[in-house]
């Protein structure tokens, strides 16, 4: 057995079965074969290959094994530092069997470390090691993310505050940092590409020394996240995120960690990945954590701290004006987390101190407010003693919050469609003048009933979709009709893109929501009806009619609050001066070439809007060209089967003709097209 002790495998059990017997002379033979070998113990050089050690302090600890033929004696053992031979600190270091110590005094800056061991057969090197040591204080470099989704109030806001925290602490008798630099992205500038700039910057930035080995690097993201089905990759959604190319709307977690393994410094990632729901963000959290989890531990100098555990959703509220993750790190850094670890109280937080009391304090908040349970989650605690954050210099309100990038979030995500009551009543219902099926004027009675004030607007769609993550028929179908010069079909359009087919800013997402179909209108109801109790649905054709002649305050108009063609431009968006048809009304102008923000004309008698144009409206009728005819009196529900829907109203690419109250238009249930919308009705 003397033999494993003399090529030092001092550590290791004695081989007790055969197979170790093996092992142990394979591994004996492997050395003999391969002459000499002097491995890292510490700091392990496998891990720092590319990128240097950081030391933290003057002298480095080192720890090296020498596997050799004779029991080596420190006198034959070197420390070259750049190539020149120096001493160990404390002399000539310890050999105790075949590991050896010693500490080296470094120089400032970057410098390599090689031990060097002299035998009977000549001179044997280790790999070199390359160690970085700054003497004064380190610079703190803060990258913050923000999107701005519309199901969500302040995820763009949380990261503003939380990056312009840390402005203070490179002032003051207690400064942590050197420098601190704050970058921010923040609502619409948070595109995808810019993402991924910004944390290719980093990378750079090292590479021009403008950030050093010892600095800190801080990422705060706060934006929606998923997992992609087919790589199983966490993506994190850009502003600018659709469904189509999610991929490079998105910036890949993968890609963070890839660029951050680029440096080495300390290097911390604050995730509230959110997923769905308004006020609720990662509903799929576990296998957002599952994916940060499993990648992070790879990294070096990494951590990264998640806004939830395990299929645990998380929240934000008005009452804290930010999500509960966010608002239990200011509040930390402000020094409620001082001591939180059970450590002493120095004005100083850690970032142990930090995840420890964000642990104790998310729960509490979600728990008074939602009655839900939401605990952050980090990856590992090796950076946990890290001084992140004097309490005293903290600074929330450097700067104030940029206006231009929608700092107020539609507000419309977060309220039902606006509603308005329709007292019943018996209307004729009809009209002899245009087509044949408008024709049969009818005595129509109908139970009350309430209708939308305005047509359903993106952002309430998108709060539908958000919620469900319903696809349409035009994302099923890959295309849907646009008007560019002529109309066309195009592919890749769905209710994100305007009327001509171009990606609509969040700023016109007050508009209505147009290429949604029929069976898409449906569905948008039927989970209005899940999630409020109560009977959201499509109008029946009569109901719609009747709202649109104002009920029973009707002024019997042609037109959804008025009788007089010339002025429809006040009243309705149609096909004016601003649009060139061979219909186009030349002489009037409505200020719209396309679909115009709701409620921006005059009302009809009931103050409802845009019933006439703007936007066609799906109804839930079967459409019957001769159903007037046999119509029921009675709450009619129109007919009993066919092969289109009812739409009504004309739309902004009408003659004033079709934007008639009493004219009828219909269409397959799957159809859509850049005019096509709808209102709702309950119960
Ligand atoms: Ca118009
Ligand atoms: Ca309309």
């Amino acid at each position: 057995m003397e033999i494993y002790q003399f090529i030092g495998f001092g550590k290791v059990a004695k081989p007790k079965t055969m197979k170790n017997i093996l092992l142990y002379t394979l591994l004996l033979l492997s050395v003999t074969a391969k002459s000499q070998n002097i491995i890292w113990l510490s700091p392990n050089a496998d891990k720092y290959q590319q990128k240097p050690y950081v030391s933290e302090t003057a002298t480095l600890e080192i720890e090296v094994k020498i596997l050799a033929s004779t029991i080596p004696k420190t006198d034959d053992i070197t420390i070259l530092r750049d190539g020149t031979a120096i001493t160990g600190k404390n002399g000539e270091g310890v050999m105790q069997y075949t590991t050896y110590t010693n500490t080296v005094a470094l120089k400032n800056g970057e410098q390599t470390i090689v031990i060097q061991y002299k035998d009977k057969y000549g001179i044997h090197k280790s790999p070199p090691l390359k160690v970085f040591y700054a003497a004064g204080k380190p610079s703190l470099h803060v990258f913050a993310i923000g999107t701005n989704p519309a199901d969500l109030q302040y995820t763009a806001h949380d990261a503003w505050d939380f990056a312009n925290a840390f402005r203070g602490q490179a002032t003051g008798t207690n400064a942590l940092f050197e420098k601190v630099k704050v970058k921010t992205l923040i609502g619409e500038e948070a595109t995808a590409a810019a993402m991924r700039q910004m944390v290719n910057s980093a990378a750079t930035d090292y590479h021009a020394g403008k950030i050093q080995p010892q600095d800190v690097v801080i990422l705060f993201v706060s934006t929606h996240g998923f997992v992609d089905e087919f790589d199983k990759q966490l993506y994190l959604k850009g502003d600018d995120y659709n469904a189509y190319s999610n991929i490079a709307t998105s910036l890949g977690y993968q890609k963070i960690l890839n660029m951050f393994n680029r440096i080495p410094c300390k290097k911390l990632i604050f995730l509230d990945a959110c997923y769905s729901g308004a006020g609720k963000r990662n509903s799929n959290s576990k296998a957002i954590n599952d994916a940060i989890q499993q990648l992070s531990r790879t990294q070096d100098g990494l951590v990264t701290m998640t806004s939830s555990s395990e299929d645990q959703v998380s929240y934000e509220d008005d009452a804290w004006e930010s999500g509960a993750f966010t608002e239990a790190l200011l509040q930390g850094l402000q020094g409620k987390a001082d001591g939180s670890d059970g450590s002493y109280k120095n004005g100083i937080i850690s970032l142990d101190e930090l995840c420890t009391y964000a642990n104790a304090t998310v729960p509490q908040l979600v728990k008074n407010k939602k009655s839900e349970i939401q605990i952050p989650n980090r990856t590992r605690d090796d950076l946990g003693n890290l001084a992140l954050f004097a309490a005293a210099n903290f600074d929330k309100n450097t700067l104030p919050f940029p206006k231009g990038n929608t700092p107020e979030p539609p507000k419309p995500v977060r309220n039902l469609p606006n509603m308005v009551f329709v007292k019943g009543g018996t209307f004729q219902m009809g009209s002899n003048e245009g087509r044949d099926n408008q024709k049969t004027i009818h005595s129509v009675t109908l139970d009350d009933f309430y209708i939308g004030k305005y047509e359903v607007t993106v952002a309430e769609f998108e709060k539908f979709v958000t919620a469900t993550g319903y696809e349409t028929d035009a994302e099923k179908d890959g295309n849907s009709r646009v008007y560019t010069t002529t109309w066309e079909t195009k592919v890749g359009i769905y209710w994100k893109h305007d009327a001509k087919g171009n990606l609509r800013p969040r700023s016109d997402y007050n508009h209505p929501i147009i290429h949604v179909s029929w069976n898409d209108a449906t569905a948008y109801c039927k989970w209005l009806q899940e999630t409020t109790g109560k009977g959201y649905r499509l109008p029946t054709e009569a109901e719609w009619e009747y709202a649109a002649r104002g009920g029973n305050e009707s002024k019997g108009h042609k037109y959804a609050g008025t009788n007089d063609e010339s002025s429809l431009y006040r009243y309705a968006n149609f096909a004016d001066k601003n649009i060139d048809f061979d219909w186009s009304v030349k002489s009037q102008n409505d200020n719209y070439t396309y679909t115009a923000p709701i409620g921006k004309y005059l009302s009809n008698e009931l103050g409802i809007y845009n019933m006439s144009g703007n936007v066609w409206e799906w109804c839930s009728d079967w459409y019957g060209s001769d159903y007037y005819k046999n119509s029921s009196s009675n709450n009619p529900q129109g007919a009993n089967s066919g092969t289109d829907r009812v739409l009504r109203g004309g739309s902004w690419s009408s003659m004033p003709l079709r934007c008639r109250i009493a004219y009828r238009n219909f269409s397959a249930p799957k159809n859509r097209s850049y005019s096509t919308g709808f209102r709702v009705v309950f119960p």
